[in-house]
C-alpha cells in the first residue's frame, strides 16, 4: 500500500516537473546512444535516415557518426549541410580520405562515440530507425550487452530481395548457424546495439575486414558470454544507390567463416 501511493506521488510530481525519478529511470535518461553510420556514396538516402532517427528518438540523448570514406558522389557535402541544421553535436562528420571497407568504419566511428551506448546501422534504409525505440527498450528491460535485429524469428523478415538474394543470405545465414552454433538467429546482420565497453572489448579481437565483420562479432561476443538478445526488423531492400555486395564478399565471407571455425 505504502509503496503504491509512494509511486502515485513520484508520478504527480513528475507532472508538476519537480524532477523526481526512480534510480532506473534516471540510469535511462543518463544514457547517451552514438549511432555509428557507416556510408559510401549514399547522397541520397543520408538526409532521410538522418531525419527519420530524429522523428524516431525523441526523447533520447543520441549523436549521430558518420563515417564518409571519400564518397565521389557527394554524400559529405549532404552531410554539411544537415550539421548546419541539426548542429555539429549531433551530427559528427568523421571522414576517411577513401574507400577502406567496413570494419575498420566502425573502429574509426567508435573513437569519436562520445556515448555510453553504441548503435551500428547502414545508411541506405534497409535499417529502418523506426526499430531504434524497440532496441532501447530491449536492452533497457534486460540489462543486455549487445542487442542485434533479426530477420530470422517470427516478426521478422526481408522485403525487395530476389530469390538468389534471398538464397544467398539465408544460405550463408545456415551455414554460419550449423558451423559455429552461436545462440544468435541472424549472424550476418548488421543492426546491432552495444554497450560501448562491450563493442571496444568485441571488435579489438576481431580480425575480418570486409562483410564477414558482422559475423565474426557476434561469434566472438557470444563465445565471450555476453548477454546478447533479438528484436525482430524487416530488412527492406535500398531504393537508391547500389549495393557493395558481390561475388567477392562472398568468397571473402566464406574464407572468414572457415577461419572463425578453426579460431573460436
Ligand atoms: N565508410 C564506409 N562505408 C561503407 C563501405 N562499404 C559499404 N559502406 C556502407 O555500409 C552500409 C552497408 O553497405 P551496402 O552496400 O548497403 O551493403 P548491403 O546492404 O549488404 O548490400 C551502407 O551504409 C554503405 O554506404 C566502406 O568501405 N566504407
Ligand atoms: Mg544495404
Amino acid at each position: 500500500m505504502r509503496n503504491e501511493s509512494a509511486k502515485q506521488k513520484n508520478t504527480e510530481n513528475k507532472d508538476l516537473g519537480q524532477g523526481i525519478y526512480t534510480e532506473e529511470e534516471k540510469m535511462e535518461q543518463k544514457n547517451k546512444y552514438s549511432i555509428i553510420v557507416p556510408t559510401y556514396n549514399e547522397r541520397l538516402n543520408i538526409a532521410l535516415i538522418v531525419y527519420l532517427i530524429f522523428k524516431h528518438l525523441r526523447d533520447v540523448d543520441f549523436e549521430i557518426i558518420v563515417v564518409d570514406d571519400g564518397s565521389p558522389d557527394g554524400t559529405q557535402e549532404v552531410v554539411k549541410q544537415l550539421q548546419k541544421l541539426y548542429g555539429e553535436d549531433r551530427i559528427l562528420l568523421r571522414p576517411r580520405p577513401k574507400k577502406l571497407g567496413l570494419g575498420t568504419a566502425y573502429i574509426h566511428g567508435l573513437k569519436h562515440a562520445s556515448g555510453n551506448f553504441v548503435v551500428i546501422m547502414d545508411a541506405d534504409l534497409s535499417h529502418h530507425p523506426k526499430y531504434l525505440p524497440c532496441f532501447i527498450k530491449k536492452q533497457s528491460e534486460t540489462g543486455a550487452s549487445i542487442v542485434t535485429g533479426t530477420r530470422y524469428v517470427k516478426g521478422g523478415g526481408v522485403h525487395g530481395w530476389n530469390l538468389m538474394r534471398k538464397l544467398t543470405s539465408r544460405g550463408a545465414n545456415v551455414l554460419a548457424q550449423t558451423l559455429l552454433w552461436p545462440g544468435v538467429s541472424d549472424l550476418t546482420g548488421s543492426f546491432r546495439l552495444y554497450k560501448k565497453s562491450v563493442l571496444e572489448d568485441v571488435i579489438s579481437s576481431c580480425v575480418s575486414k570486409g562483410y564477414v565483420f558482422q559475423m565474426e562479432m557476434i561469434v566472438r561476443a557470444s563465445r565471450k558470454g555476453y548477454h546478447i538478445e533479438e528484436v525482430p526488423i524487416t530488412f527492406v531492400d535500398r531504393v537508391f544507390g547500389s549495393s557493395k555486395l558481390g561475388g567477392s564478399e562472398i568468397i571473402e565471407y566464406l574464407k572468414g567463416l572457415s577461419y572463425l571455425l578453426v579460431t573460436t
